[in-house]
């Protein structure tokens, strides 16, 4: 067991934001899904207070290590989230943590009131982060506008306030340091890094509807460590690390650098079962690694570095 300000969690491994689609997952897979549900809380895609219908096609670019996104916040709006969504998230059996995004103060109060009503609603995330909307809100840049922002949040609800940082900023764990300070119960990053892709062809064109998007996936999984590390030397609230987190040998790399619980994004859009199969893995890793200190304690062993690149 573990836990996240004061939410009981049967293992550290969770979702991002917008990566899991856990309605159309039940669909696919029926109750199964929520037998074995991948992670041991549900993070619902980013929520407006007005439904949206995204950013025009294509949406996705291939890169090298991971993907571009520029998918435009979807979402049905507050109150289809309410209705519509809510009830069946309700029925995962896991704890779930809304994430929600507005383009100014009063709109995310109005967000973060509405769902702190809700008793089906462990935890309230802020998406202070997305790099794909123009709604001129990059508050997630700026440890000032962060700060306010929080300010006028924090009182309106007594769940949990998660806030998801950007990685685009020079100093994240500045930004950090201003959620702390404003009343943030725990801060969750990386989102994804801004990025572009132009089409095939030479003519300068970018590919997707959106011209930027976000890069996730392997490709910034070392950004995402670095990141987690600095904030971790500057805040005493939890972690919620994630970036390109595809095996448990890289959940665990996160918690060494300050993370306490992490997410898996990306990878499971190749293997909806990752969550699983990452914890698993994770959990073995721990095993090995006491029985190891263990051993090392009573008998000094040799070093032998098993981290081998294949494993990675
Ligand atoms: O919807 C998106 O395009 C999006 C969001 Br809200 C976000 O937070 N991060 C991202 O990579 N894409």
């Amino acid at each position: 067991m573990t836990e996240l300000c004061g939410i009981a969690l049967a293992h550290p491994i969770i979702n991002g934001s917008g990566t899991f689609d856990a309605i159309a997952a039940r669909r696919a897979f029926g109750d199964a899904l929520v037998e074995r549900f991948p992670f041991s809380a549900f993070v619902s895609k980013t929520i407006t207070l007005l439904p949206r219908a995204g950013n025009p096609p294509p949406r996705l670019w291939e890169a090298q290590a991971g993907i571009i996104n520029s998918i435009g916040l979807p979402n049905r709006g507050l109150q289809g989230y309410l209705e519509h969504d809510l009830p069946q998230l309700a029925e995962l059996g896991v704890p779930l943590i809304t994430n929600v995004m507005g383009s100014t103060a009063g709109e995310v109060a109005q967000l973060v009131e509405a769902i702190d009503a809700r008793d089906e609603v462990a935890a309230i995330e802020l998406n202070v982060s997305c790099p794909n909307v123009e709604t001129g809100l990059d508050i997630g840049a700026d440890p000032a506008s962060l700060a306010a922002l929080v300010r006028a949040v924090r009182p309106l609800t007594g769940k949990p306030l998660v806030v998801k940082l950007t990685p685009n900023t020079a100093d994240v764990a500045a930004v950090a340091v201003a959620a702390e300070s404003e009343g943030a119960d725990a801060v969750s990053l990386i989102n994804t890094l801004r990025a572009s892709a132009l089409a095939p062809g030479g003519e300068g064109r970018f590919w997707l509807g959106g011209q930027s998007g976000g890069l996730s996936g392997p490709a910034i999984r070392s950004i995402a460590l670095a990141q987690i590390a600095a904030v971790a030397r500057r805040v005493a609230i939890p972690i919620v690390g994630m970036g390109g987190v595809s095996h448990g040998t890289h959940a665990l790399d996160l918690l060494a650098a300050g993370a306490t619980l992490v997410a898996v994004g990306t990878e499971s859009f190749r293997d909806p079962a990752a969550g699983t199969r990452i914890a698993r893995e994770l959990k073995s890793l721990q095993i090995a690694g006491s029985s190891s200190t263990t051993l090392q304690e009573s008998e000094p062993q040799v070093q032998v570095d098993v981290k081998s690149a294949d494993s990675r």
